[in-house]
């Protein structure tokens, strides 16, 4: 199995299966600037909300201190709208400029809130919006907000409105890591859903504790927890709807993947393509680079 080759998925081209996720290191254009240049087959850049969100108080980020798994509570950063509307043409340019394609990863807190994110990504130049249907750490008076994830039904009527929208960008959602029976009624309502190109399997899993494995900082609080331990959790998720869904709709594989041996486990499972995102905070872009080499020694 080699990864330096290209690939189709939802009708974009990749020059390998290698990409960011989303996460704290892809909102601005210097972030955009520096995934464009690794050794990834598309970047992604979000998630971009309506309106510009500042963090959460407090780190945002630990990691264990044996790298078993990070938790993240950044509350979605971005500079909304606004700033996108401004900076994505030029992020899209210098995506384009190194010959990939760039998704815009997008959260509305409403189905309405959707379609102008959506319209944004279309008229910058995007060549696909990624639906963040699982963004796990927005509150609101001590309230969650609803992760869409896990309410097909809220998930059906937000795709249907989507849809009604005659979208002209292929769509791909982002869901959280899923019990079996969401799992089979999610896999459901996106086959059904007729707008739905490809699907990233997963997001963090939401509330985890802070705890005394976590290195510093030990607060009261609950965070979305990705890295390692996640693995076999997304990994069966992807598993899961690849028998599920049909094969028109391609998976994208997210969740603990930090080596040749990570991504090779995905594309078995039946993802076409991997997102990396705690392994980049580790280790920056480099990361990439070291997966290539170490798939040329596997001879993957
Ligand atoms: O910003 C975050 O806290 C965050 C988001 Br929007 C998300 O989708 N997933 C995550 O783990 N953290």
């Amino acid at each position: 199995m080699r990864i330096d080759k290209p690939l189709k998925l939802a009708g974009i081209t990749l020059a390998n299966p290698l990409m960011n996720g989303a996460y704290i290191g892809s909102k601005t254009l210097r972030d955009i600037e520096l995934l464009a240049n690794a050794q990834s087959g598309a970047v992604v850049v979000g998630s971009i909300s309506v309106r510009p969100r500042a963090r959460n108080p407090g780190r945002g980020y630990w990691l264990h201190k044996e790298r078993l798994y990070a938790l993240n509570s950044y509350g979605l950063p971005n500079g909304g709208m606004p700033y996108f509307k401004r900076v994505l043409p030029e992020m899209v340019r210098r995506v384009h400029a190194k010959s990939k394609p760039l998704i815009a990863n997008v959260v509305g807190f409403s189905k309405e809130e959707f379609v102008p994110l959506i319209r944004l990504a279309e008229e910058s130049g995007v060549d696909m919006a990624e639906l963040n249907f699982g963004c796990p750490n927005v509150w609101d008076n001590g309230t969650q907000k609803a992760i869409l994830s896990y309410d097909p039904k809220l998930m059906q009527e937000t795709l249907r409105y989507i849809r009604s929208a005659a979208p002209a960008i292929p769509l791909c959602v982002k869901l959280s890591p899923l019990p079996p029976d969401i799992l089979q009624e999610v896999a459901q309502v996106i086959t059904d859903s007729d707008v739905v190109r490809a699907v990233t399997a997963t997001n963090s899993y939401p509330n985890g504790a802070l705890n005394s494995g976590t290195r510093v900082d030990i607060e009261e609080a609950l965070a979305g927890l990705t890295g390692r331990s996640l693995k076999p959790i997304s990994l069966g998720v992807v598993t899961q709807l690849r028998a599920l869904l049909p094969r028109h709709i391609a998976i994208i594989g997210s969740g603990g993947v930090s080596s040749a041996n990570d991504v090779q486990d995905y594309l078995a499972a039946g993802a076409a393509a991997v997102q990396l995102a705690t392994a980049l905070v580790e280790d920056g872009p480099s990361v990439f680079e070291k997966i290539h080499y170490q798939a040329t020694k596997r001879k993957m």
